[in-house]
């Protein structure tokens, strides 16, 4: 099936809704049929937060399917295997059943991704008032911070480090490009699809090859620290991660917990992403060179969904946000690249199209700001994309034309959510 564009409101919200219904399997969403046929993480928080109005019952089911798969280190994976269907790589590959901190019963990729389940949850209380379910899901939600700020950690001074272009979730950003070439050459086809049009084969050899380096070591905290080639602090990671410690924060009393560590690792964060990625624009560090890697990406806003972020370093980002070089320039928000870039392209992954989920988190950034014209902007061209284009993966951020998957969940789910604040505005 694939969603038409619709004319009104409540076609569209009903379109949104059959997506995400076909694209339940029983056990969690997937982000779309075929190519992503199981749950990952990012995307069903994302889900979470877009049916935390419309159906709760199964936003919490979406979020508890998730986390059958954390590790009892804390760390949520970035994929939970729920079917035996075709992804590569695939379980063979990550083979979680072998670590002693997978969980016994699920297969599971050793990666993480961005830690967007405390805002999530935070997201479904705030619609919901369901404080019984906030007990339930919180242990493992603090579990999954105690996690990044001991094992992820790698620079000392705060901030959780990626170790994989997958564990960002914009996977093909140009902000992973010196850490990849400084890479040894690696030619050993390991994809076993036939064509795919996201990344040049060499981009996805170095993925797996990274991947299986980090799972031949045993998916080891010292490994990551004094060994991994690839260790970046990305502002959009840890901007995710210091909304989450606030939603935390605010969620700790219903669990009967203290919510001053939350506000005091927001608090840390924060820091270190002012002294140690701020210069004029927020920008990834990549650890191994001991240096900033300066493109202005989408991920350069993270940092915006920081309530307390200072007035220049806000007042700043914005003017970027809106300047001709990302969305004063394109007719649609927002370009996953600043289009002046070299390495900026309209059609490749996360190089340059726009995408539902991160025009989302800077519409959240928005609202945190009160920063209205921006936040209305957003979200109207946003449906904009969705209506003429459907509910596809990510879009030309010139002419509005869709690109990648069909029917993708995060896209349906957000729009839900975009869709449910006009009505009340
Ligand atoms: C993309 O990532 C996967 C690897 O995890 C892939 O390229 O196959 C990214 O867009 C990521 O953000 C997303 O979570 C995933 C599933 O939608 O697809």
């Amino acid at each position: 099936m694939e969603a038409r564009p619709a004319v009104d409101d409540a076609a569209l919200g009903r379109e949104a809704l059959a997506v995400l219904e076909a694209n339940w399997t029983g056990s969690g969403t997937v982000p779309a049929p075929g190519l992503y046929p199981h749950q990952w993480s990012w995307d069903s928080a994302f889900v979470v937060i877009g049916l935390a109005r419309h159906r709760p019952e199964r936003a919490r089911e979406e979020l508890l399917s998730l986390l059958r798969g954390q590790w009892s280190t804390g760390m949520i994976p970035h994929i939970v295997f729920h079917t035996p269907e075709a992804y590569f790589p695939g379980p063979s590959v990550w083979r979680s059943q072998d670590h002693e901190h997978a969980p016994p019963r699920v297969l599971t990729s050793g990666l993480t991704a961005p830690p967007l389940h405390g805002l999530a949850l935070w997201w479904l209380y705030r619609h919901t008032g369901d404080a019984a379910f906030v007990r339930l899901a919180y242990p493992a939600l603090l579990a999954q911070h105690a996690y990044l700020a001991s094992a992820r950690d790698l620079g000392g001074a705060g901030l959780a480090a990626i170790v994989h272009p997958w564990e960002s979730g914009m996977d093909d950003s140009p902000a992973w490009d010196p850490p990849l070439a400084a890479l040894p050459e690696i030619r050993y086809g390991y994809r076993n699809v036939e064509f795919d049009e996201r990344h040049p084969d060499s981009d996805h050899d170095r993925y797996v090859w990274l991947a299986m380096q980090y799972r031949n070591a045993g998916y080891s905290s010292s490994y990551l620290r004094d060994e991994h080639p690839f260790a970046v602090e990305d502002p959009m990671f840890n901007g995710i991660w210091l909304a989450s410690c606030q939603a935390l924060a605010e969620l700790a009393p219903l669990a009967m917990a203290d919510p001053r560590p939350h506000l005091e690792q927001a608090e840390r964060i924060r820091q270190a992403l002012l002294d140690r990625l701020w210069d004029g624009c927020f920008y990834a560090r990549d650890l191994r060179a001991g240096s900033l890697i300066k493109v202005c990406t989408v991920g350069s806003f993270g940092p915006l969904l920081d309530p307390g972020l200072p007035g220049d370093q806000l007042h700043a980002a914005v003017e970027l946000l809106e300047s001709a070089r990302f969305m004063g320039a394109t007719g649609y928000p927002v370009p996953s690249c600043e289009i002046r870039a070299a390495q900026f392209d309209r059609t490749r992954y996360w190089r340059g199209p726009s995408w539902v989920n991160t025009n989302w988190l800077l519409r959240r950034a928005a609202a945190v700001h009160s920063l209205d014209q921006l936040g209305q902007q957003l979200t109207n061209g946003t449906l904009r994309l969705v209506r003429q284009a459907g509910f596809r993966e990510c879009f030309d951020p010139f002419d509005g034309s869709g690109r990648g998957c069909r029917d993708f969940s995060w896209s349906a789910a957000l729009t839900l959510d975009l869709l449910a604040d006009n009505v009340i505005q």
